[in-house]
């Protein structure tokens, strides 16, 4: 099992001047204002205030990245935010559609809202990695909001819109670590080249 021992960050992006090449492998995560992608990160990393967690919504918006060793996490801007002005709107899809057209990252982590049919949003980031054909898993997060049963109901809804298998979605929750383990040996398969 993949064991995280460094998780620190480097610096942040507004505009694709100032994305960063590297060597290692870039892992994104990306989802809508307030799914808890900064939580996710920060459950990878076991550090309360690594990523900033806010109960605000549309608080990330530039490309954070994060070293973690063997990987670069990028944390995503998160797209869906009412309250911005359109002009802002564009100029996020814009980045967020450049980063992938450059093939910035290796791999995408897409989480959602496991409480939530995946909206307009979702769909139109879903477009984007189907277009450029970047590999991606769902994060189904906020699993400790829903019984058990009510998830496993969720997460086929989810594949069905995503659609991708059942397996290519891992239900967590920053709260319960629920979902660490899984989310783990993925990042491990994903950055093992053989
Ligand atoms: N119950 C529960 N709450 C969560 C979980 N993950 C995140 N939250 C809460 O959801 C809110 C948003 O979390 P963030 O991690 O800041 O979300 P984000 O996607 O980074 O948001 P932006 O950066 O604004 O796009 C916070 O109030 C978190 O405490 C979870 O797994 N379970
Ligand atoms: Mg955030």
């Amino acid at each position: 099992m993949l064991k995280i021992t460094k998780a620190e960050f480097i610096t942040s992006a507004a505009s694709k001047e100032q994305f960063i090449k590297t060597e290692k492998p870039i892992i994104a995560v990306c989802g809508k204002s307030n799914v808890g992608k900064s939580s996710f990160i920060n459950m990878l990393a076991n550090r309360k205030k690594l990523a900033k967690v806010s109960k605000e919504p549309g608080r990330t918006r530039l490309v954070n990245y994060f070293d973690f060793g063997e990987f670069v996490l990028a944390d995503l801007p998160g797209y869906g935010f009412a309250r911005v002005s359109k002009e802002e709107k564009l100029k996020w899809a814009k980045l967020l559609d450049t980063f992938f057209a450059e093939k910035n990252a290796a791999h995408v982590f897409a989480l959602c809202d496991i409480r939530h049919e995946p909206s307009a949003d979702d769909r139109q980031m879903l477009e984007y990695l189907y277009y450029h054909i970047i590999p991606f898993t769902v994060i189904a997060t906020k699993a400790d909001k829903l019984s058990k049963a009510a998830a496993a109901r969720s997460i086929v809804n989810i594949a069905a819109v995503y659609k991708c298998g059942v397996d290519n979605i891992i239900a967590t929750s920053s709260e319960t670590r629920q979902g660490l383990d899984k989310t783990l040996e993925r990042i491990q398969s994903v950055i093992t080249v053989d």
